[in-house]
């Protein structure tokens, strides 16, 4: 497939598995399945190409489990993904930019539009994260001592890792 066309299908299956079902006329169950036939009839794409996007797709965004497929992480609409409280590695990472740093500072870091705060494993992975907004600013997360405080943590299948709020004591330029 043309790698054009791969990126618009990963797009918009982004855009469906996790904030707008309705534009495909699709519903997710509560834990943000949908049938696979289903999927594939809404945009119009074959099940190769809908495999090559899961497979090829660099953050492992969808997971397939039997003929439901699902986004991984990410959602803005109500899904409940399941996923069990995970204890966190001592520190995580945020990637942001300076304009929010004053806000964050304050306020800690909050889910914004998405369900959770997303946090990165590594350092490098937060600054591409960053870096999808200008020049990448890192903070790192005392995962650690949230987790002795009480704080959940839950890691996606792909590896991102999950919290409510990051409130700002445990965090650190
Ligand atoms: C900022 C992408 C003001 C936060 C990425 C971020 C990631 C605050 C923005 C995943 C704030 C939210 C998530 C506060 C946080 N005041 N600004 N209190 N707390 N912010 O996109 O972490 O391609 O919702 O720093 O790679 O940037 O979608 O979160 O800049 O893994 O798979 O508010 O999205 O993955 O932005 O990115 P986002 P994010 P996908």
């Amino acid at each position: 497939m043309q790698h054009e066309r791969l990126v618009r299908l990963s797009k918009r299956m982004s855009r469906v598995l996790r904030h707008d079902p309705a534009s495909a006329g699709l519903q997710l169950d509560p834990a943000g399945w949908v049938a696979v036939d289903d999927l594939l009839a809404a945009l119009h794409m074959s099940h190769e190409e809908l495999l090559e996007v899961v497979a090829g797709n660099d953050k492992q965004r969808f997971a397939i489990e039997g003929d439901l497929i699902r986004a991984n992480q990410g959602h803005s609409v109500t899904v409940d993904l399941d996923l069990p409280v995970a204890v966190p590695p001592v520190v995580l990472f945020h990637g942001t930019v300076a304009k929010f740093l004053d806000a964050i500072l304050a306020d800690g870091l909050r889910p914004m539009s998405r369900h959770d705060v997303h946090l990165s494993p590594t350092r490098e992975t937060a600054e591409r994260v960053g870096a999808r907004r200008g020049k990448p600013v890192i903070l790192t997360v005392d995962a650690s001592l949230m987790h002795q405080d009480g704080h959940e943590f839950r890691v996606s299948a792909n590896g991102v890792w999950l919290t409510s709020h990051v409130p700002a004591q445990y965090l650190a330029r």
